[in-house]
């Protein structure tokens, strides 16, 4: 039977990232993917980067080409009622700033760099499972080209996704899960138009959130919140485009360049949490173990951090010989996780239309955005929880 030391499940950013910081440690790893590779690098998510993750993706070796092509952002903008107002994240955090490089393009990093050192992926393996890892020796199996193959591995890295097979896997005794289901959705558009600005605006409208983001001067990535029960057959390109003009404020309306979509989908908002993230031998990590609504552009930002605390555990473990950072990997990740889960809950409670809160809502969401722009308190809560906060090992 073939052996290797750590067998990840998952070729999203949190696999890819943690098999790079593996091999860069010299432990040898497999990835394994039920999809091709072109469907994952097809898969338009997230585009902010905060510096933590940024200096992982340097510590991989993977972080010229972000370097050279990201986008520095060091406030963001806040619209209600009509105006804008800048939150100057760098100023507020003493010097921090996140990076606009799209999650398409960190994962296209992360595989040429693998291909690059001839390290092992599996795609398209089918019918994928995980074996005995309440046990000293855990296996994966999977399918591939009509043959059965089975590995033995000494850890399997879950980073499978919220949909994933390795979560799936545990007892459900083992496990506690916490969840909340917004009732709405971000339809989103990519288009090679010009952003509306140069900094993202996050707006609070009547008729639902808006967001103008970006993924270079030449490509807009727009997002409008919807009812869950809407389908983006309904939604041609210039629907679209009026209905995010009608929430913007009249300057950002009025500079709104358009053009056809490139990519057009609508993802339900969704705060979710899995306790804990080790299960004897198999680690979740990533949007496995949690997922948050993107209105606090969290989510890769997680997967990375929690890649950063479960790679340093595993080469203490061959290093050292030591246990310590695996036995604390669960409870050290969730402390940061629940931290960015309440960010970005509040973030989607502040801006978004909740339908069933009525006009007493909007006016206290109002009032919260105009004492949140006005503080300086206020205004350094927000910044240093978007930049990311810092680790606390
Ligand atoms: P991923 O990226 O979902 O990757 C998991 C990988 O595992 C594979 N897989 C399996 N492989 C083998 N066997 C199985 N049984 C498998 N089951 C699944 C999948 O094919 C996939 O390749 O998880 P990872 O690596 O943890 O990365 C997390 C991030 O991708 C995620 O947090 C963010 O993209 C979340 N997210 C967004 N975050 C933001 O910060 N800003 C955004 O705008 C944003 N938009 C989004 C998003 C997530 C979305 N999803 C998951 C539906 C938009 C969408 C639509
Ligand atoms: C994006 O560019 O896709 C994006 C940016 C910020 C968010 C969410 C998504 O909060």
């Amino acid at each position: 039977m073939k052996k290797v030391q750590v067998a990840i499940i998952g070729s999203g950013p949190s696999g890819l990232l943690l098999g790079q910081l593996l091999y860069k440690a010299g432990i040898d790893n497999l990835i394994l993917e039920q999809r091709s590779k072109e469907y994952v690098l097809a898969r338009i998510r997230a585009g902010i980067i905060e510096q933590i993750a940024q200096d992982l993706l340097d510590e991989a070796g993977v972080g010229a080409r972000m370097h050279r092509e990201g986008l520095v952002h060091h406030g963001i903008e806040l619209a209600f009622k009509g105006e804008r107002h800048r939150i100057d994240m760098h100023r507020l955090t003493g010097g921090k700033s996140v990076m606009v490089y799209g999650q398409t393009e960190i994962t296209h990093d992360l595989m040429d760099a693998r291909e690059a050192e001839g390290l092992p992926t599996v795609y398209e393996a089918a019918h994928v499972s995980i074996h005995d890892f309440d046990g000293a020796r855990p296996r994966v199996r999977y399918e591939k080209d009509g043959r059965t193959h089975e590995i033995e591995c000494d850890f399997i890295a879950g980073c499978d996704g919220f949909h994933g097979v390795c979560r799936a896997s545990v007892p459900a005794q083992a496990i506690k899960t916490y969840e909340r289901v917004y009732p709405f959705g971000w339809l989103g558009i990519l288009s090679d138009t010009p952003p509306v600005s140069d900094e993202l605006i996050y707006t609070h409208h009547e008729r639902g959130f808006a967001l103008c983001s970006m993924r270079s001067p030449t490509r807009s990535r727009h997002y409008v919140q919807v009812p869950l029960t809407e389908k983006v057959e309904d939604w041609s390109d210039e629907r679209f485009w009026d209905e995010l003009r009608a929430r913007l404020d009249p300057v950002a309306a009025e500079r709104l360049v358009t053009g056809p979509s490139i990519e057009k989908s609508i993802a339900p908002l969704r705060s979710f949490v899995a306790e804990p993230m080790r299960f004897g031998r198999l680690f979740l990590a990533g949007d496995a173990a949690h997922i948050v609504p993107p209105t606090g552009a969290k989510g890769l930002n997680l997967a990375a951090s929690d890649v950063r605390y479960l790679s340093r555990a595993l080469i203490e473990h061959y290093r050292e010989g030591s246990s310590a950072g695996l036995d604390h990997y669960s409870q050290k990740a969730l402390r940061r996780i629940w931290k960015a889960e309440r960010f970005s809950w509040y973030m989607t409670s502040l801006l978004h239309r909740f339908p069933e809160h009525g006009e007493f809502g909007q006016k206290i969401q109002e009032a919260e955005l105009d004492y949140l722009v006005h503080s300086e308190a206020a205004s350094t809560s927000l910044a240093e929880n978007y930049v990311g906060l810092p680790f606390e090992d």
